[in-house]
């Protein structure tokens, strides 16, 4: 049989509650496949505004075997394109950022506008066409400090993505924060493990020493039922909502994105060893009380998020292979944040690099496990995991219906 009824078949048959099948968690082609259903049509989180202050301004990311570039343009605009040269497909940016008037290609000097129009082809003759030979686009859109791309012909559209989030975003100011410090490591297991730890705490406890002095472990701030029910999760959202922050529970019908702001232990501030801020300088001055605590934002596949009142620390997960998931963090700050005067490094740093790095080695460790001949799916805390079977349910749903709809398209 071919995979892909296979893993329509098995999705289909899933036992509910239960972790997935090991080719789902091992397999190259199952990997393929989640990446020509997931990451080559869907909406992606590559990076934030503030990452291109000027026109000119570019970053690059490989998204499975896609090299993408993304460029302020002169008008302002944030676009991007598939970084592969009209002339012989070499690649035109090599570096993982920089800054120029013109892309121009290493090999032969193929020279495009910040729009993607090719400006200069040397000695191609007087005849030659440029207009038919601009970068390709990739779909891009940006709002509240955030940058998604989407790789396919025809995007879906981001319009519920937006009209949800940006009024969470815009009240923090993210297009006027800068990246203090960002990181990227690489987790040998499949980008789903890494996601499954993500939507679970049932692990902090024992794991996360630093994190849990304030991030609370309660399945209701991590979890998917909303969190209404808990008191000072209500009373935290009615404190801040008055004072002008969106911050109840919010998902979406398919399950894909959401968002709340949830309370951090006690008086925590921040995500520090004391639980004061990081940094002196606050993010936005139109946040105007303390303890907001964070506010989150998830998006599958890519991206999940903390904003604070002193900073913000984005999550973008990449798959790199079936057992190989790249996962980026970004600190922002105010931009006119001073490092040394108004923030240490190393203490803005230090809770979040610790639990990377443990969730990294929980996510080999369960990995490791999952290789053996020996594993089979295993069943969910009901009190616990909600929020990882709520993300199996959007991924199995999501891959039956566009398996199903290729399959009615061939038919
Ligand atoms: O980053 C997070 O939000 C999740 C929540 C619980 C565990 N993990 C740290
Ligand atoms: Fe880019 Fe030749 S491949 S100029
Ligand atoms: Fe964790």
């Amino acid at each position: 049989m071919d995979i892909r009824s296979n893993v329509l078949r098995q999705l289909k048959t899933r036992r509910e509650g239960f972790s997935l099948e090991q080719p789902f968690y091992i397999d190259e082609d199952y990997f393929k496949l989640d990446m020509e259903m997931i990451y080559y049509r869907d909406w992606l989180f590559m990076g934030h505004d503030c990452e291109l202050p000027k026109a000119g301004a570019y970053f690059t990311v490989q998204i499975g075997e896609y090299p993408v570039v993304i460029v302020r343009g002169r008008d302002n605009v944030i676009r991007a394109f598939h970084n592969s040269c009209r002339h012989r497909g070499s690649r035109v940016c090599t570096k993982e950022h920089g800054s120029s008037v013109r892309l121009v290609c290493p090999y032969h000097q193929w020279t495009y506008d910040l729009d993607g129009k090719l400006a200069f082809a040397r000695h191609m003759g007087d005849d030659f066409d440029k207009t038919g030979y601009g970068l390709k686009p990739v779909h891009c859109e940006s709002f509240g400090g955030y940058i998604f791309i989407c790789l396919a012909q025809n995007a879906p559209d981001f319009q519920p993505v937006r009209d949800m989030v940006a009024p969470y975003m815009v009240p923090h100011h993210l297009s006027d924060a800068k990246v203090a410090f960002q990181s990227t490591i690489i987790e040998k297991g499949n980008w789903k493990l890494v996601w499954e730890n993500n939507r679970e705490c049932y692990h902090c406890a024992a794991n996360h020493p630093e994190l849990c002095r304030t991030y609370p472990e309660a399945p209701s701030v991590t979890g998917t039922d909303g969190g209404a029910d808990d008191p000072e999760i209500a009373g935290h959202w009615a404190r801040c909502e008055a004072a002008g922050l969106p911050s109840k529970f919010q998902i979406s019908p398919d399950g894909q994105f959401r968002t709340a702001r949830m309370p951090l232990i006690e008086d925590a501030e921040s995500y520090t060893m004391s639980g004061k801020s990081a940094v002196k300088r606050s993010l936005s001055d139109d946040v105007t009380i303390d303890r907001i605590g964070t506010m989150l934002l998830f998006h599958y596949p890519t991206t999940w998020n903390h904003i604070l009142g002193d900073h913000a620390i984005s999550f973008r997960v990449l798959p790199l292979s079936a057992n190989e998931t790249a996962v980026t963090t970004k600190w922002l700050v105010h931009k006119d944040a001073v490092e040394g005067v108004d923030y240490d490094l190393a203490e803005l740093t230090h809770v979040w690099t610790e639990t990377n790095d443990q969730d990294r080695r929980i996510v080999e460790e369960n990995a490791f496990g999952i290789h053996s001949p020996a594993y089979e799916p295993g069943p969910y805390s009901m009190l616990h995991e909600g929020g990882v079977m709520q993300f199996l349910e959007w991924y199995s749903n999501f891959m039956v219906n566009r398996l199903q709809s290729d399959q009615a398209k061939l038919s």
